[in-house]
Formats: structure tokens, sequence, C-alpha cells
């Protein structure tokens, strides 16, 4: 039985714990059949975001006021359903998870009318959602972003490329940033852009080694209305960064989900291997993996709570507390599944092995949203403000 004194934490309210409670049973129940991989990847993502949606869960995606579960978006419940479900199934998580990257902008910037237009099907399901940042030469480096958005008499003309997309070919509609004008990170601004839009194509897809739905966009004199602009001019780079801040802690959550899946595994394959005689666990360099993974597993969940606990309370930035979530948790889960796996011994890098999936699940998690070594940096500058004069000031 799988350790759930976590949800006893002071971070969770009781609507928390029922949550939990009840999604993991969903999970157990519905998800079971998805272990092994579909070979109709699209298909099955899109079944995905309709159980999901039938089911409720993506309710926590979106605020009351436009069919969400709670009056503002509860990271803290998007952290323990992508807990939950990463420990089930990766697929289930991506899909999960992307309706709310793809969707929190809306919520964090989008006129009342466009939140009423996108985020009641975003809700149930009916809509798919994507979020379209990173382009082949502003990865990491966000302020490069080099598709362009020109204002004319009937709203807005988008170019450019846009790749390392999620749902790019299932998604109903695109977040997608693009330069207003002026350089660096004051001149993005965001748009959200339905996937029929004239002048928008998939020109790519993107077969990676966990299979999700990814690809590649061209934006080719794409338009669209005056009213698809999220906020003001200029504030593209303010609103990826304020849906990043909220979103790195579910990234770490999911990364928790798959090293408590990793730890499950390990030690119930080294409480009934025996080798010399005995059950594997009772050597004492096995011992010491299972040790590390436990331990690594809470720590994560600490911070990984820690980080939605503070942004749930709606009071500033909480840029380090989620840089240090996703960093800790998504390496942490790196070295249990791998911990895992050799545990496992042969059977661990059998192609389908459970241990094999998560080994693979995880990789990407240490990239996407941010890579470690951004984490770091953007670390290290939260550190170093606390040091550093305020501007015009001495020193
Ligand atoms: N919240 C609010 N404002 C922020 C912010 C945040 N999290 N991070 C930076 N800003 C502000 C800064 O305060 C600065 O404001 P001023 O112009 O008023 O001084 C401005 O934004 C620019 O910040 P900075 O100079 O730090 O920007 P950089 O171009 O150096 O980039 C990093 C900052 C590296 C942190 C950013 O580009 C980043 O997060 N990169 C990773 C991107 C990523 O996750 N990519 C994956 C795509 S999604 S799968």
């Amino acid at each position: 039985m799988a350790d759930a004194t976590y949800l006893g934490w002071p971070f969770f309210d009781d609507g928390h714990r029922a949550l939990a409670r009840d999604l993991g049973a969903w999970a157990s129940a519905s998800l079971a059949d998805d272990e092994v991989e579909a070979t109709d990847l699209d298909a099955h993502a899109r079944s995905l975001v309709r159980r999901l949606g039938d089911a409720g869960w993506l309710r926590l995606a979106v605020p009351a006021e436009y069919g969400g579960a709670r009056r503002d978006v509860d990271v803290r419940s998007l952290c323990l359903a992508r807990d939950r479900l990463a420990r089930t199934g990766g697929l289930a998580d991506f899909a999960f998870a992307m309706q709310g990257l793809g969707s929190l902008p809306i919520t964090i910037a989008g006129a009342p009318a466009l939140r009423e237009a996108y985020l009641p099907a975003v809700a149930t399901g009916a809509r798919i959602a994507a979020f379209a940042l990173s382009e082949p030469e502003a990865g990491s480096d966000v302020a490069a972003v080099a598709t362009t958005a020109r204002a004319d008499d009937r709203g807005w003309v988008l170019d450019g490329t846009k790749t390392w997309i999620s749902n790019a070919g299932i998604a109903d509609h695109y977040v997608v940033f693009a330069r207003t004008g002026g350089a660096g990170s004051r001149g993005l601004s965001a748009f959200v852009v339905d996937a029929d839009a004239p002048g928008l194509a998939v020109t790519e897809r993107i077969r990676v080694i966990a299979p999700h739905p990814l690809g590649t966009l061209r934006l080719d004199g794409c338009r669209v209305s005056a009213d698809r602009l999220l906020g003001a001019p200029g504030d593209g780079f303010r609103i990826a960064m304020a849906t990043l801040d909220l979103f790195r802690s579910t990234v770490g959550a999911a990364a928790l989900g798959y090293a408590r899946r990793a730890l499950d595994e390990a030690l119930s394959r080294a409480a009934s291997r025996v080798q010399f005689g005995k059950p594997i666990a009772e050597h004492q360099l096995v011992g010491e993996k299972l040790a590390q993974i436990a331990l690594e597993v809470d720590a994560s969940a600490l911070l990984v709570y820690r980080a939605a606990w503070a942004a749930d309370r709606r009071d500033g930035r909480v840029t380090r507390e989620s840089a240090m979530a996703k960093l800790y948790a998504t390496e942490a889960a790196q070295r249990a599944a791998d911990a895992a796996v050799q545990i496992h011994g042969g059977a661990g890098v059998v192609a389908g092995a459970a241990v094999e999936r998560l080994y693979r699940s995880v990789r990407a998690l240490r990239i996407y949203e941010g890579t470690s070594e951004i984490q770091h940096l953007v670390i290290a500058q939260q550190a170093l403000a606390a040091v550093r004069p305020p501007e015009g000031g001495a020193g």
C-alpha cells in the first residue's frame, strides 16, 4: 500500500484530501488499461481528454466562474492530480496537464468574452488546448521569440514557426506567443489561435521516447481577430512567465508521481526477488537504494506542495519555489527510475516493463517548461536578488 501520509500535511484542506482519494480510485479503475502504449497515439490522447472531462477532473484547470472546480485555479489540486495520474499513466497526466497549460494564459489575461468562449469547453474536454511558446531558435531563451504579429485594420497577422508544441495536430486552439514590437522580453504578446485559423498548419509531427502528440506549427500570414490578444501588446513575456511559475510545480508533481511508482515497483521487486538465499531487499546495497528513493520522494513532495501552497495564497511571485520544486523533483524522479531499473536487473530493461516505461517517461520533464539548467539559473537569480542593491542605489 503506497504511503499516503503526506495528505495529512498542513498544505491541504479536506477538499484536497477527498480529491486525492477520489481521483486515485478513478485512476486505478479507469487507467489500468492504458499501461500499454497505444498504437494510435492521437486517438488515445483525445480519448483520455474526453474521459478526464467526463469524469470531471478537467474542471480543476479553470476557475469556478467558467465551470471550474474551485473559485481560482488551485495549484495544489493540479499537483495532487498530476501526482496521482502520473503514477498510473504518463499519457493521462500529459492530457490533463495540457488542458491547464493551454488555458491558464486565458484565465490569467483573457478578456471575459474570451474566457467565456474557451474555458468552459476546456473544462469539459470538448476543446483540446495547447501552449505554443518554443521556436527553433527560442527554447530556453524566451525573449528571442522571432514569430511576429502585425496589426492591421482587421486584427492581427502572425508569421513564424513554433516547435516542440505538445498537442500539435490534435489541439483545437493554441496560445501563441509572438513579437508585436520591440526587441527582447518587452516586445512579446500572446494570442489565442484556433487550430483552423487560415494560415496555421501543423508541418511536422515529432516522435519522442515517451510518445505523446508533439509537433511543429507554421504560421503563414495567419489571421486572428483583434479580440484574440491576451492582455495588452507587450504583456506576452509576463503572461508566459506567470503561467510557467504556476505550472512548473505541477511538472514537479508529475515527476513525484513517477518517483512514487518507481518506489512501489522497486519495493515489490526487492521484497520478492531472492538471490544468495534471501530477498535482495536484505542486501545492504539494495536497501540503500530503496532508502534513497523513499527519502527523495518525501523531499520532492515537500518542495512540490510547498510551492503549490505558496501559489494558492496568491501573495506575490512563486518563481523561486516553483523552480526548486521542478528542479528537485524531476532530477530525483530520474534517479528513482534509474535505481528501480537497476533493482529489476535484466527485467528492468525489457521493452514495456513498468520501470522501463518510467525511465523513458521521466526524461522529458527535466527539459520542458524550463530545463534543469534554467531552473538553477532562476533560483540563483532569486537568491541574488536578496543581496543586490536596489536599482539606482549605492554599490
Ligand atoms: N514572473 C514575472 N516577471 C518575470 C519573471 C517571472 N517569473 N521572470 C522574469 N520576469 C521579468 C523580469 O523581472 C524582467 O522584468 P523587467 O524587464 O521589468 O526588468 C523581465 O521579465 C525579463 O526578465 P529576465 O531579464 O530575467 O529575462 P531573461 O530573458 O534573462 O530570461 C528566463 C529569463 C531564463 C528565466 C526565462 O527566459 C525562462 O524561464 N526561460 C525558460 C523558458 C521555458 O521554460 N521554455 C520552455 C517552453 S514551455 S514547454
